[in-house]
């Protein structure tokens, strides 16, 4: 078969959507996971080895051991998701293979979550559900001094990392009476701000210290590893709610664990853990939190969507353009 001809060897590393894998069919020589079983890193390896292109998501870490036993034939990794941290993109840029990400189209879904958070965490949704399900306990009736949460209406709510999540976070809150406060690498625009009426931060260390709730919403980099440090957690108010959505990395999970153990803060809403799928037991066993298994963007519509621009990142490289979402490493 001439060169020209031959189809391209795209390997997925774990299930995708029907539709998605049907239209990768259809177009490459897709390597389908149908059990889906995360890959160890020797089958990151092959895998690595044998692509012209590797589409890995948040699950699969291609670091540096991975990316220097690539075959000559890998090209591109075109990340299921918009986080990239799972790739060593320094390495893949100095081995010359493009990185492409899937943003934009998890956006309002991550967003929702968010607000989901905030709302569950003040209003104790979890524990009274939990309550009424639970075959040991009885509800007997109504109190008025029962299950008392905290209003969320007219609190300040602190947005750190205010891109197109935060963004998003910032509108749904506003409609909920939550004053807009973000802290960020560059400030908005002063149309954005109004529409929103929220105000900058270029300290993060005085805006944790004021915030009612606080939200995580910025990329997983080397520059925001820990960027809620033991020191900065510890400025929060004993009355603050941390909510988290973009990456269990960005926050001290031991040192947030320990504080929720004493009541040194109010309560957290976590979609994502330092050391996934592992989750420190002290947030399991506190009733101050509410704990989601990664689900920030997990709708059917939203995995289609990411599907799709993956299939569009790979046939525009494949095209010999540049893929829409190529991920330059000074971004991250
Ligand atoms: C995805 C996410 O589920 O896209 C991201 O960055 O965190 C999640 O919403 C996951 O990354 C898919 O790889």
């Amino acid at each position: 078969m001439p060169q020209s001809t031959k189809r391209p060897t795209v390997i997925v590393t774990r299930k995708l959507p029907d539709v998605v894998e049907t239209r990768m069919r259809e177009l490459f020589d897709a390597r389908l996971n149908v059990d889906d079983a995360p890959m160890s890193q020797a089958q990151l390896v092959e895998a690595a080895q044998a692509a012209d292109v590797l589409v890995p998501t948040v699950t699969d870490r291609i670091d540096r051991g991975v990316l220097a036993q690539a075959g000559p034939r890998l090209k591109l990794i075109a990340n299921f998701g918009t986080g990239v941290d799972n790739v060593d993109l320094a390495t893949a840029r100095n081995r010359g293979i493009t990185v492409t990400n899937t943003p934009g189209v998890l956006t309002e879904d991550t967003a929702d979550m968010t607000m989901a958070l905030i709302l569950a965490v003040p209003r104790r949704l979890a524990e009274g559900t939990a309550l009424l399900k639970d075959p040991r306990r009885s509800w007997n009736g109504w109190s008025p001094t029962w299950m008392l949460g905290h209003r969320i209406y007219g609190k300040r709510l602190g947005i750190i990392g205010m891109g197109r999540i935060g963004l998003a976070v910032a509108r749904r809150a506003r409609a909920f009476g939550l004053q807009i406060h973000y802290h960020n690498r560059r400030r908005l625009s002063e149309e954005i701000e109004q529409e929103v009426e929220a105000t900058y931060w270029d300290s993060l260390d005085q805006m944790l210290a004021r915030m009612d709730i606080i939200s995580v919403n910025c990329p997983h980099t080397p520059a925001t590893y820990h960027l809620l440090s033991a020191r900065r957690l510890k400025l929060l108010k004993p009355t603050a709610y941390i909510v988290n959505t973009a990456r269990g990395e960005v926050i001290d999970e031991n040192e947030l664990a320990r504080m929720i153990e004493t009541n040194a803060i109010a309560g957290a809403g976590l979609d994502v853990f330092e050391n996934e799928p592992a989750v420190n037991p002290k947030l399991l066993a506190s009733e101050s939190v509410v704990a989601l298994p990664h689900m920030g963007s997990a709708t059917l519509e939203g995995r289609i969507d990411m599907g799709e621009k993956v299939i569009i990142n790979i046939k525009t490289f494949l095209d010999g353009h540049s893929p829409p979402d190529r991920v330059h490493p000074a971004m991250f």
